[in-house]
């Protein structure tokens, strides 16, 4: 079998080359580990801290997994078995959150209700079915009040399952990058800011963009190659919008899910806890081409102006920045895109319609409200049955972006605005533009419990943008 690169971490800067094959765990450059599960078992510990982490060329006091931000990359098969250990060594509770997955929400699996108080370990422990989707996921703290403050601090790693996408034959011989996408806000000793009142209100954000934790990486792309571009978007608030200039590349997977076949694309935006993979084929004239940022406006702007703010200190990237650099390297056998990738299955026919009413104000002390309501973990939003499919109208009337986010199972995005959307696949997070609306189909599956849906800007869920879901078993 042909074997690709698999480029994590601030790899093509150093020039080391990590083999996508090798054993468990490797640090193809210091402080950046991958965990590979082995025969059928991913096991590994991860110990959240506050450390000093070199950060694109400088040191950084961070909230770190294992001493690295973004954690180690844990890269598992569908029909695993995973067993992990979280160790808080943080002065404030923590958990994990398995972003993505389609495991219980349940026990030692997705429950994000547990809590590790400080000094405490938790055993996190779940299967992944055999047809699990293939894709890339990421895990990071989800203790409701102090999420916001934990990802922002840097706690976050990717999680790559390998599934049915990933034996289409032109995907397994490409090269591939996975890049964590993160924002910081420091101070000039590299200390984390604490951030004003108004800007937990607006979601925080900071200058400081980082890949992996470093300044921009070369990606190598041969040329006659193809290149497997995997992005998460792993920060607290920040909404980025992306461009690969002067050269194309294809959508393959938003999220969990892969399209039918790769589709062209020109702009790529991505919310917070929003993935995408890409082909790239090196098709083009050998050079160098930019991934770059993109101003994007959530709706701060606006809010600004309304309050009478002038622009300082919220949304304060307004440059487009150079996020990976693209670079041609030596010719390789000839790769072509594939043509078709995996069929995308229907959801199937609702039985009933809900909607989800996003929007600001105050109820019990909190600003962030669904359906008028802030989260109160006594009380159960939302109650479904196992075995069925439901229709989601989601309509955000404040004036600033929302991204929804269901944990356990995956959606689809039926219209944007009222307005069909074509080839819809299978997500778990979705923007929701400020006064705009979505439609989601959403299947419930096989796993009974409690679990959330919320607002994936981590200062809304945080300030009450989150309900709750009980899914039951059927009668
Ligand atoms: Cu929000």
């Amino acid at each position: 079998m042909k074997r690709r690169q698999l480029l994590w971490g601030a790899i093509a800067t150093t020039g080391s080359v990590l083999l996508a094959r090798c054993a468990t765990v490797l640090s193809p450059t210091p402080g950046r580990s991958r965990v590979v599960s082995q025969a059928g078992e991913l096991v590994a510990d991860l110990t959240a801290a506050e450390t000093w982490q070199p950060l694109a060329g400088r040191q950084a006091r961070l909230l770190s997994y294992s001493g690295q931000v973004p954690g180690p990359l844990l890269e598992m098969n569908a029909g695993d078995r995973v067993q992990l250990r979280l160790h808080n060594r943080l002065t404030q509770p923590t958990n994990l959150h398995f972003h993505g997955l389609h495991i219980p929400p349940t026990d030692q699996a997705d429950n994000v209700f547990r809590v590790a108080a400080s000094g405490e370990t938790l055993n996190y422990a779940f299967d992944l079915s055999p047809d699990h989707p293939g894709g890339l996921f990421w895990y990071h703290p989800h203790h409701h009040g102090t999420v916001a403050e934990q990802v922002f601090g840097g706690l976050a790693g990717p999680l790559i399952v390998r599934g049915a996408i990933d034996q289409v034959p032109e995907i397994q011989a490409a090269d591939e990058a996975v890049l964590v996408l993160q924002d910081f806000d420091l101070d000039r000793r590299g200390n984390r800011r604490e951030p004003m009142p108004m800007f937990r209100r607006w979601g925080r954000e900071g200058d400081l963009i980082t890949v992996n934790g470093d300044r921009p990486p070369q990606l190598p792309l041969p040329q006659n190659g193809l290149l497997r571009l995997r992005l998460l978007n792993a920060s607290a608030s920040r909404i980025y919008r992306l461009r690969l200039q002067n050269h194309p590349w294809h959508l393959i997977g938003l999220d969990g899910g892969a399209l039918a076949a790769p589709t062209e694309i020109d702009e790529l935006i991505l919310a917070p806890g929003e993935r995408a993979d890409l082909l790239v084929a090196g098709q083009r004239d050998p050079a160098a081409y930019d991934l770059v940022s993109l101003p994007y406006d959530r709706g701060i702007a606006n809010m600004m102006h309304g309050m009478g703010h002038h622009p300082r200190g919220g949304d304060r990237n307004t440059a487009p920045q150079s996020l990976a650099i693209l670079t041609y390297t030596e010719t390789t056998t000839p790769t072509p895109l594939p043509t078709a990738l995996l069929p995308v299955v229907a959801p199937g026919e609702p039985i009933r319609r809900r909607e989800f009413v996003l929007d600001h104000g105050i109820n019990q002390g909190q600003f962030f409200l669904i359906n008028g309501r802030g989260f109160d973990h006594h009380r159960i939003d939302t109650r479904v049955q196992l075995g069925t499919v439901e229709d989601w109208h989601i309509l955000n009337k404040a004036g600033m972006d929302h991204p929804f986010h269901l944990h356990t199972n995956g959606f689809q995005v039926l219209r944007r605005d009222g307005q069909p959307v074509a080839d819809p696949v299978w997500k778990d997070t979705v923007n929701i533009p400020a006064y705009g609306s979505i439609d989601l189909r959403v299947a419930f599956a096989d796993f009974p419990g409690v679990t959330v849906y919320h607002c994936h800007i981590l200062d809304h869920e945080d300030q009450g943008m989150m309900g709750q879901i009980e899914m039951q078993p059927s009668a």
